[in-house]
């Protein structure tokens, strides 16, 4: 029975391991590489004006300044204006 505890102990790790709440590294990597495209001058925040230009270098000139301001306003969970990768991150968790 000492070692059906064990099993029972590593069943929960795995379970914690898998569950929805924990991303995969691939996922975060692949996320922070795309911000990275938005965050031109890599000061980890994404401003509207940021916004505006990645979005027209990846071929779409019709995101004009109130729409990135839109968008960005979306996400902006704590109102600063600008877009952090957490904020990013939590609007992809949706
Ligand atoms: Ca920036
Ligand atoms: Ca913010």
């Amino acid at each position: 029975m000492y070692a059906g505890q064990i099993t029972r102990q590593q069943h929960r790790a795995a379970l914690r391991s898998t569950t929805k709440g924990a991303p995969l590294m691939a996922d975060i990597e692949k996320a922070r590489a795309a911000f990275d495209r938005f965050d031109a001058d890599g000061d980890g925040q994404v401003t509207p004006e940021e916004f505006k230009h990645a979005m027209a270098e990846m071929g779409d000139p019709y995101v004009t300044g109130p729409v990135a301001e839109a968008v960005i306003k979306a996400k902006d969970t704590d109102s600063d204006g600008r877009m952090s990768f957490d904020e990013f991150w939590a609007a992809l968790q949706d």
